[in-house]
């Protein structure tokens, strides 16, 4: 079975951090109603999905994906790279320490789980403003051990790898190739965002399935003219606030 374990958005989104867009007004309540039909859509694909309580003071805590990184073998704790973000670690340890073996990326070491994009046994890892080459070292070292190569990859333009590259099926990335070069996935199908859409390139897989922001029509024309099946969310809200479809849960299986 699949477990989703995500966080209520909280009271404080508006106070994000923010680097690649610029601060527009956001409401909280419509993130929340967004939030919830993204748990919805997880739920009906199939998930169990494990809501954690809001954390009022911790305005980026809906992120979930950024304060771990979950394997089949190992849970790791990750250090964000933004200060404000790592009050966010210990409450998603304490959801994921009964699930799995937890390891811990230390400081200084930095590290974002959205710039990490697992696929099979490699692990790409971005260098991104969150990210930095001693938090690769540290991932490499705890996955490493249970057969796990980690490449880093080089970003320009984009908050986190998964911004700028995720994976659609087994064998296919959706990439945006101005920000993450397409030659590191040269062992993938690349299916490459439509230009007018740079946001476009993340998308969360579930059960076969594409989970996709409704706002990106045309790269979701492309994913569907590979035979991709995509479900389509609406995630504007949280897309202010510099987020996207991966970045709201922590998938993975249980028995
Ligand atoms: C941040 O800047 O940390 C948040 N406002 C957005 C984080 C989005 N995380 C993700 O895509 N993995």
């Amino acid at each position: 079975m699949r477990l989703a374990i995500t966080r209520e958005v909280s009271p404080a989104l508006t106070r994000c951090e923010l680097t690649h867009v610029a601060r527009q007004p956001i409401d909280p309540e419509r993130a929340r109603e967004q939030h919830h039909h993204f748990e919805r859509c997880l739920t009906g694909l199939g998930c169990a999905v494990l809501r954690l309580p809001p954390e009022p003071d911790l305005p980026d805590s809906v992120f979930v994906e950024d304060a771990a990184v979950v394997l089949d073998e190992i849970a790791i704790l990750t250090r964000p790279g933004a200060a404000s973000r790592r009050p966010e670690v210990p409450s998603i340890a304490a959801a994921l320490r009964p699930y799995r073996k937890l390891a811990a990326i230390e400081a200084p070491a930095t590290l974002d789980g959205g710039d990490v994009l697992v696929l099979g046994k490699t692990i790409f890892v971005g260098l991104s403003s969150r990210t930095d080459a001693r938090g690769v070292d540290g991932l490499r070292s705890i996955s490493s051990p249970f057969g796990y190569e980690v490449r880093p990859v080089s970003l320009s333009g984009c908050l986190h790898l998964k911004s700028a590259v995720t994976g659609v099926s087994d064998d296919a990335v959706l990439i945006h190739p101005g920000w993450a070069d397409p030659d590191a996935f040269a062992a993938y199908d690349r299916v490459e965002i439509d230009p007018s859409e740079p946001f476009a390139a993340n998308a969360l897989v579930v059960a076969e399935t594409v989970v996709y922001p409704a706002a990106f029509p045309r790269t979701l024309r492309r994913l569907e003219e590979r035979g991709l099946r995509v479900v389509t969310v609406d995630v504007s809200e949280l897309a202010k606030a510099e987020g996207a479809v991966t970045c709201c849960s922590l998938l993975f299986n249980i028995r």
